[in-house]
């Protein structure tokens, strides 16, 4: 089965890093040159100015070429970037780091030109130092841009793999109602659970099989009843989970309100959620049953009539809303 994933990323180094790997290589480049004391240091500082230049450009050149290209990715993963970085912004960084490799080629082919006016020593070794002063200014003039790009390379390369064709679960809900406390119940992977909301910052991924099929199922970011363009970066997350790949939701309310919020504000979420997905089935779950009395139980039955109840925690009730979802 296909894993979808946003492929290689780039290491991208800040101005700083650049210049720092560049000039070091330079400095150790410049072997043993022969001939008159103008011939000498002609020759070496031409190695240094070569070798600065050309790391500086491989490098960001290799900043452009790993990162993925938008048009190609999956939706579900190109809308994920756009949540989570915004291609435009990603676009125009990557465009002022192609526009730097240009200027700095431009500087190696003119202060190499320039070297080869120089009459001594001195005037050779003022060639190259002008070479790596222009190199700097026009790093530090994209740093921004490569600070953006090396986060959004490290927040990317963190996102978990999915698999496109498997049947998924997509667990939403207010947060701290229990949703990564059932991912783990239901798939026995490890996310973090706490007793404070947001606690999930990122999409989770957990498997479980019946009848040698694997089924996947994803723990989202709580999401509070607002519209979506109120909605912040981690809680597009969900939503993009809930539109492109859940084929079931399973839809936590915590009555016991133990959560924080209001089941009343839940329950706005959840009519919401049923009218953003109408095509996909959804359990509602009612959890934290433990701390549930029976008359609170009655009156939810009557609401919602095929509402199950479980106890994430413990697992109770856990198998039966597998079968279900099987
Ligand atoms: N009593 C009781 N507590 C539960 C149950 N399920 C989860 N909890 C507790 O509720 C708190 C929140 O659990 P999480 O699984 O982190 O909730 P979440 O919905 O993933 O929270 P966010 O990621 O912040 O949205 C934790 O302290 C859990 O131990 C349950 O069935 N009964
Ligand atoms: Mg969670």
């Amino acid at each position: 089965m296909e894993k979808i994933t946003l492929g290689k990323l780039p290491n991208v180094l800040t101005a700083r890093e650049l210049i720092d790997i560049a000039f070091k290589r330079a400095s150790e480049a410049a072997t043993k040159a022969e001939g008159t004391p103008r011939e000498v240091a002609m020759q070496k500082e031409k190695q240094r100015i070569a070798t600065a230049t050309t790391t500086i450009a491989e490098q960001m050149k290799k900043i452009v070429t790993d990162f993925p290209s938008f048009l190609d990715l999956p939706p579900f993963y190109r809308d994920l970037v756009e949540a989570i970085e915004g291609i435009d912004k990603l676009r125009k960084s990557l465009g002022a780091v192609g526009g730097a490799i240009k200027v700095v080629e431009r500087i190696r082919r003119e202060q190499l030109r320039k070297l080869k006016t120089i009459k001594n020593p001195t005037e050779a070794a003022a060639v190259r130092r002008q070479a790596y002063g222009r190199i700097s200014s026009v790093l530090k003039k994209i740093d921004c841009h490569l600070i953006l790009l090396k986060e959004a390379s490290k927040k990317l390369a963190g996102l978990p793999d999915f698999y496109l064709n498997m049947p998924t679960i997509v667990i939403a809900g207010y947060p701290n109602v229990g949703k990564s406390t059932l991912l783990k119940a239901l798939t026995g992977s490890a996310p973090k659970i706490a007793p404070y909301p947001f606690t999930t910052k990122g999409l989770q991924l957990g498997y479980f099989e019946h009848n040698h099929q694997r089924y996947q199922v994803i723990d989202t970011p709580g999401l509070l009843d607002r519209p979506l363009e109120k909605r912040n970066p981690i809680e597009l997350q969900a939503i993009l989970a809930l539109k492109h790949l859940a084929k079931s939701i399973v839809f936590i309310l915590d009555p016991s309100e133990s959560c924080g919020y209001r089941l009343a504000d839940q329950v706005n979420l959840l009519t919401n959620v049923r009218k953003s997905f109408p095509e996909t089935k959804i359990f509602v779950v009612a959890n934290k049953a433990d701390l549930l009395n029976k008359e609170t139980k009655e009156e939810l039955r009557k609401v919602h009539p095929d509402i199950l109840f479980l106890t994430a925690t413990t697992g109770e009730g856990v198998e039966e809303l597998k079968r279900k979802l099987i």
